[in-house]
């Protein structure tokens, strides 16, 4: 597939997903969700994707749906954004979360809609200092989706996502940090480099332990202690007889920084 509105690079470990419509601010088309979905089945597919960097491309991160898709002519049906959601939104964020590597979000503008809440189905949510995040959904009679409702109370509690959902104002990248909305926020004539280093990182660490820490952290949502105590123990064994537990356990009595494949 030839992609337009997305670009998509992969090589030493690291796959790069860039939001590539920066004069609508990176928001989303019908044809940006079938570019993305093409992408993320590529890195899945992929044995050598460590880490995937998902960005965009000028001053925004992404402003949500189009909304100029969504102008409705007067006498004209409207648009079923029910059957959108189903289509596209739901199956973004289901295929973020379950890709069995880290995902980084790297924040470079402001996030707006399903903008802000796609960043919040990854990983580790990077943001440069000048980013912000809008709840923009209430200022047009709608409510966050995109995990937005799932995300936001758990995040930061009830009193601050109810805040964030019903006045959609905006939330500074320094702000979203102190309030735990995401995980770092760096000056922005640092931001390319920290995500650099970053993703170097990431490609070099053991990929199926890190996967696992990411299944593990989700699933304790839902989990009781006794059910999360029983996951921790059947993954530890799985891992436990794993290459890269075994290359961690020989490098460190080694004194010698290790090599993991990612198994
Ligand atoms: O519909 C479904 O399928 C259901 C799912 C819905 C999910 C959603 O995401 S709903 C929420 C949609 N998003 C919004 O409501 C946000 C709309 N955008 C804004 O409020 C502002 O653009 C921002 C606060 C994000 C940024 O403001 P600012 O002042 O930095 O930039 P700007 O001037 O507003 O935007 C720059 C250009 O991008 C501008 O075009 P122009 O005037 O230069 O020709 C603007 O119209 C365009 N743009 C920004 N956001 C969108 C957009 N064009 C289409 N759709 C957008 N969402």
């Amino acid at each position: 597939m030839t992609y337009e509105q997305i670009r998509f690079e992969s090589g030493q470990g690291i796959a790069r997903i860039t939001l590539n419509r920066p004069d609508r601010l990176n928001s989303f088309t019908t044809q940006m969700h079938g570019e993305l979905r093409d992408a993320l089945g590529r890195v899945a597919q992929d044995e050598s994707a460590r880490v995937l960097l998902l960005t965009g491309a000028g001053r925004g991160f992404c402003a949500g749906q189009d909304l100029a898709d969504r102008a409705v002519a007067p006498g004209s049906e409207p648009v079923d954004l029910g059957a959108s959601i189903e289509t596209h939104y739901r199956p973004l964020v289901l295929a973020l979360r379950n890709l069995p590597l880290p995902v980084v979000c790297a924040v470079n503008g402001v996030a707006a809609g399903a903008g802000a809440n796609i960043a919040l189905a990854c990983d580790l949510v990077i943001a440069s200092r000048s980013a912000s995040f809008i709840q923009a959904f209430c200022k047009i009679g709608l409510v966050p989706d995109s995990g937005g409702t799932f995300f936001l109370p758990r995040l930061v509690g009830t009193a601050r996502a109810m805040g964030l959902a019903l006045l959609g104002e905006k939330l500074t990248a320094e702000d979203a940090a102190a309030w735990g909305l995401i995980w770092k926020c760096v000056d922005d004539d640092q931001f390319a480099a920290s995500v650099d280093a970053l993703l170097n990182d990431l490609a070099k660490a053991p990929t199926a332990g890190l996967a696992a820490i990411k299944r593990a952290i989700h699933a304790s949502a839902d989990n009781t202690l006794e059910q999360q105590l029983a996951l921790e123990r059947e993954t530890q064994r799985t891992l436990g007889f794993g290459a890269d537990y075994r290359e961690g356990v020989a490098a460190f009595l080694e004194k010698r920084p290790p090599s993991f494949t990612g198994r």
